[in-house]
Order: structure tokens, then sequence, then C-alpha cells
């Protein structure tokens, strides 16, 4: 996802992928090991420099199972926690699982502003009072072309918009992630901060779209968007913004994050759609992880028959 200069591409992107995660993996495992030597002679951890799967969090209770499985088998607690974008952590895959685990999850609150009759600040124990939530298995698939399956717990943001109160002014649902460079690396300026995402208000009210607040049956970790984070199955990893700080009902389309910072890739829409490549790849095919042959990709990540009538009549091509 990072723009870059012909002048700064890296070797990953001109080698083969395959061979180049393998070394990545490599040189990994070796730095892993003599930091592990090192750490263990000076009898420290703090030199360990390697992926690390969340910590297992609380147990949520009262989690109902829906119809909503995608009948595949979901990736590993350890996948989906140390393979990553989130990019105030760092731009590696395997940032966020090292450098999340300082970032402040509770209290929470969700600032509610905009075209809507409800505004001000709602805690998130007040937006979780009473709501029930429900496991979702669904298919996640990155602009990057990689994808997983993933058991997220979660509710429908309906459910949220309505306590909103939205008025008729209200088009479109803009949000925006939480920010504190003190607990953020944020090691890189890739991208501007906060991140901001946005929906048309039928995507955000579609049944499918929900706030995930866990994973496996327990709280979310923070390297996957810890307490709050949008999911929305159908459309490109992108769109499913992390640690959500604020929601903001508005008249007009919001500017997205990735749109902002290379608007010849990255639309606003992003419907999964593998007849759109990207201009420097295709989005053809996949690579599941943990699976070695790529798959492929399917119209709007496989979801087509609930979601294809939000877009009757628009060009795809052009709406990317
Ligand atoms: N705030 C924030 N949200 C974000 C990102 C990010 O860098 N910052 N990356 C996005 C991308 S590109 C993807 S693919 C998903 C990854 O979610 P996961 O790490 O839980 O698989 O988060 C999305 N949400
Ligand atoms: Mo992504």
């Amino acid at each position: 996802m990072l723009i870059k200069r012909p002048a700064d591409i890296r070797s990953s992107e001109i080698t083969d992928k395959q061979v180049y995660l393998n070394r990545r993996e490599f040189i990994g495992a070796s730095a892993a090991t003599t930091a592990a030597v090192a750490a263990g002679v000076l009898g420290t951890e703090a030199f360990v420099h390697a992926a690390t799967p969340a910590p297992h969090g609380r147990k949520l209770e009262n989690v109902k199972k829906t119809p909503f499985g995608a009948d595949e088998k979901p990736n590993k607690w350890e996948e989906i926690t140390t393979y990553n974008n989130y990019y105030e952590f760092g731009i590696d895959k395997d940032s966020p699982s090292m450098f999340a685990r300082n970032l402040k999850t509770d209290p929470w609150t969700v600032a509610i502003d905009g075209e809507c009759t409800k505004k001000g600040n709602m805690p998130l124990e007040d937006i979780l009072k009473g709501q029930a939530l429900e496991e979702r298995i669904y298919r996640h698939r990155c602009v990057e072309a990689w994808s997983m399956v993933i058991p997220w717990v979660g509710f429908p943001l309906a459910d949220l918009i309505k306590k909103c109160e939205p008025t008729s002014k209200a088009k479109f649902v803009e949000f925006t992630t939480f920010f504190d460079p003190k607990q953020m690396s944020a090691r890189t300026s890739a991208i501007r901060y906060p991140y901001v995402e946005g929906l048309r208000l039928d995507e955000a009210m579609h049944p499918l779209t929900i706030l995930a607040v866990g994973l496996y049956g327990e709280v979310i970790p923070n390297q996957d968007g810890a307490p709050l984070r949008l999911v929305v199955p159908w459309k490109y990893g992108f769109k499913h913004i992390k640690s959500i700080t604020k929601i903001r009902f508005v008249e007009k389309q919001p500017l997205n994050t990735w749109q902002d910072q290379a608007s010849n890739e990255y639309g606003f829409y992003a419907n999964v759609n593998p007849s759109v490549d990207h201009p420097r790849w295709t989005q053809a095919t996949e690579r599941r992880i943990g699976e070695f042959l790529r798959r492929k990709t399917l119209m709007f990540n496989g979801y087509g028959d609930q979601v294809a009538g939000l877009y009757a009549g628009m060009d795809l091509k052009r709406n990317y």
C-alpha cells in the first residue's frame, strides 16, 4: 500500500513475492535467534524483535452463533494477530503485533457528530449495554492480494447508527481512527494521520456491515483494531478502519485515507473486484495466508448475492 516513486521500489516488488517472503522469514528467524541468544545472556527479553501473537483477552459472554459463516476454515489466532496492516504501529506486517500492545483501549469513547440528533461522546460501555453480540466468520481480502478468514465477534453497525438518529441530510458516514503519537509508534510518515474512512449510508446500514469488538470469542486484540473496528466483508481491507474514535454523518462523500494518498490507485468504493486490476498488480487472484496455491478472487469477495444491488447501474471500473 506504500506509495513509491520508481527509485524507492523495494526488491520485494521486483523479486518474486514468495522468494522475497521466504527470504524475509529466514532473515527474521535468524535475527530473532540472535536476539533471543542476546536476551538469554542478558536475562531480558528486551532485544527480541519478532512477530508476537496477541495475548488472549477476556472471553466475551452471550455471543450468538449466526448463519453468517463463510463455510470456510478460519485462519489461526497466530496468523490473524501477527500478519496485520495498522500503519500507526509500523508498515511491516509483523510491526503491529510488536508495537500495538501499549494502546490504551479502556476507557474508550466514540464521538458522534454531524448530521444526526444524538451528538456527543458515547462511552463504549454504553454502546455495548444490552447490545447482542454475534460471531461472523467473514472472508477478508486486502487490496494487496492476500486474504484470510476471520471469526469476528461484533454487531451490526446499523444498530449504532439508529441510536444516533441521522437526519435526512446524512448520506455518508465518516470514521476516524484514534491517534496519539505517544502510544503509536507510527514509524513512518507514509500516510497522514488520523486514518479516516467512509461508507455510503446504505452500505453502512447493510446487515453484513458490522463493528467488531472480538475475535475467536475473546476481546479483540489491539493489532486488529481494539476496541472497535469496522468490518465490511465485500470491500478491500483498507475500508476496515480500526480503533474508531469518531463517527460523523455527512452530506457529501468523505475522503478516505488511501484515496487521499493515491487517488489513481485507491478509490472510495473499494469493492473487491477481480476484473478491475490495481495499476501495479492483478486483483484476479489472491494468496490466502497459510496456503500455497493462489485462489481466484470472487466478485464482491463472494458476497455479491447480498450486496450487488447496492451498486445497480454503477460503472464499477470508474467507481473503484
Ligand atoms: N487505522 C488503521 N486502520 C486500518 C489500517 C491502518 O493502517 N490503520 N489498515 C487497513 C488495511 S489495509 C487492512 S488490510 C486491514 C487489516 O486488518 P487486520 O490487520 O485485522 O487483518 O485494516 C485496515 N484498517
Ligand atoms: Mo489492506
